[in-house]
């Protein structure tokens, strides 16, 4: 069984840091190392420790800014021993308690179910849908997958019956038939694997109609194995780093960030190239929605290598 013997997320810097109290910090991260429905390569129930060890190494500036300063504070791992409802019901009362106070929960997995629960709970506390944002190779809408409603190949499925959610699909390039068929009759909306090789995504918006409200599900298997190896699952096709964030700025652009995941990592020896990417891309998306607050203003302007902007 996982214990708390991990340090917390970007420990290593959270020197002048002390302006934020635990409960003031704006990402609260929520370890889950849930691996119960496994279907090819196991070993995601050691992923929120390999991502948490991996962020002792990422530099406080992100290329922007430095996400840091709105306070990142790591909650206590959530124990995955027992049924699956069981498990849930303990993530829910830790997304619930960081949501309540308008924070944002992130939760580090473990397999991809866990993203059912976080997205309960904030689906319960809007009176609007919430849209999710899916990075994934698989498009996870089968009913049923090895005799479970809740494995993680019907996650999305789930979160789309149960709540009522809209759904839009990025680096998709694994699927059957029928979930073909259910993108169709569900106005799933996606930019797969093939699509993304020549898409301008500097240009991209979601459809006018999606929610305001959005929470991120980030599968690191949706990132081409070249990036992130170290997964259950892997595909070939997948989408590059860069092109993996422009879509993100570009989705949220406007938009509310009420939570997000990043699930399906299994650490493999040797391989710390996939923990450092995983723990990079967790600290690159809490800077990507700062500044769609706002916020950080301040520390773009300074910085020494402004992004460059469409037509310079
Ligand atoms: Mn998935």
């Amino acid at each position: 069984m996982q214990t708390d013997n991990f340090p917390a997320f970007l420990e290593s810097e959270s020197a002048g840091q002390e302006e934020h109290t635990k409960s003031d910090s704006l990402f609260h991260i929520i370890p889950v190392p849930l691996e119960q429905t496994v279907s090819y390569g196991g070993g995601t129930a050691g992923g929120p420790a390999a991502i948490l060890e991996a962020s002792q190494q990422l530099e406080r500036w992100d290329g922007f800014s430095e996400p840091i300063s709105a306070g990142i504070d790591t909650g206590p791992c959530i124990d995955c021993s027992g049924d699956i409802t069981v498990i849930f019901g303990r993530i829910e009362k830790a997304v619930l308690a960081i949501a309540e106070r308008d924070k944002i929960p992130v939760v580090l997995g473990g397999e991809h179910t866990v993203s059912l629960a976080p997205i309960r709970v904030l689906a319960r506390r809007y009176s609007e849908p919430i849209g999710i944002v899916q990075l994934d190779a698989h498009a996870d809408l089968r009913d049923s997958y090895g005799g479970s409603p809740f494995s993680h190949a019907c996650v999305m499925r789930r979160a789309l019956e149960e709540c009522g959610c809209r759904l839009f699909q990025f680096g998709v390039r694994a699927l059957c038939r029928a979930e073909v068929e259910y993108r169709t009759t569900h106005r799933v909306g996606h930019l797969d694997g093939r699509a993304i090789a020549t898409a301008n995504l500097a240009d991209f918006v979601l459809p006018a109609d999606f929610p305001h409200n959005i929470y991120l599900t980030l599968d690191v298997d949706g990132l081409d194995p070249s990036v992130i190896g170290a997964t259950g699952t892997p595909v070939p096709g997948g989408a590059s780093w860069h092109q993996t964030l422009i879509f993100l700025e570009r989705a949220i652009a406007g938009r509310n960030v009420v939570g997000f995941d990043l699930v399906e990592l299994a650490p493999r020896q040797g391989d710390h190239g996939s923990d450092f990417a995983a723990a990079q891309l967790v600290y690159t998306v809490m800077g990507i929605i700062c500044r769609n607050l706002g916020m950080h203003e301040e520390a773009v302007r300074e910085c020494p290598f402004p992004a460059q902007k469409k037509g310079s």
